[in-house]
């Protein structure tokens, strides 16, 4: 009696381990699966919050692009496709893009884009010079330009990024190509906005 007595607590004691054990295990596994929930919800919530960041930051590269940068285009003919350049004055950094659409070599059709202040214009012009050669832009280094992109033939492109909070809104200025002959018709004046 007393050795049946014995094993049946020994069972019970058994049965007891087990259930606790069970809900230990039990427990684990509820923890387990709350910890993955949060880990997938953790994941996808910060995912989704890359993605709306890189949006974000899309958009405001894009809108810092469009304000503070202006692409020039030109060709095999004496134009520019901008009769006005506007110059955002708030830009420290504003960057004209210029392309030559054309088909002309460098040296017989090059263009390129130089801004001046419209009063020292007469002066800059009067420097240009084919014996400078096309890497100067035909025009020596002067104080008056504020910008000069290099000169370009057709299917290149180039650019040239300037401080335009140094623009007034009180002064005038104009943008121009120095290539020799070109500035009687390429030319026009810049809007500072
Ligand atoms: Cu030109």
């Amino acid at each position: 009696m007393h050795g049946k007595q014995q094993e049946s607590e020994k069972a019970r004691y058994h049965l007891c381990s087990f259930a606790t054990q069970y809900r230990v295990d039990l427990l684990i596994t509820k923890l387990f699966i709350l910890y993955r929930v949060l880990v997938v919800l953790i994941t996808l919530g910060s995912s989704m919050f890359k993605n709306v960041m890189a949006v974000s930051l899309l958009v405001f590269s894009y809108n810092l692009y469009a304000a503070c940068s202006v692409q020039m285009l030109s060709g095999d003919l004496l134009k520019f496709n901008k009769r006005t350049l506007t110059i955002d004055s708030t830009c420290s950094k504003f960057t004209i893009y210029f392309k030559h659409e054309g088909e002309m070599a460098v040296k017989t059709f090059g263009h390129n884009v130089v801004i001046v202040e419209t009063k020292n214009f007469d002066k800059v012009k009067s420097k240009i010079d084919m014996k400078l050669g096309e890497e100067s832009g035909y025009l020596a280094f002067m104080s008056e330009i504020i910008a000069k992109t290099a000169i370009i033939g057709g299917g290149a492109d180039t650019s040239v990024t300037i401080d335009a909070t140094n623009l007034s809104k009180d002064s005038e200025y104009m943008f121009f190509c120095s290539f020799p002959g070109h500035y009687g018709a390429m030319q026009g004046p810049v809007e500072v906005i």
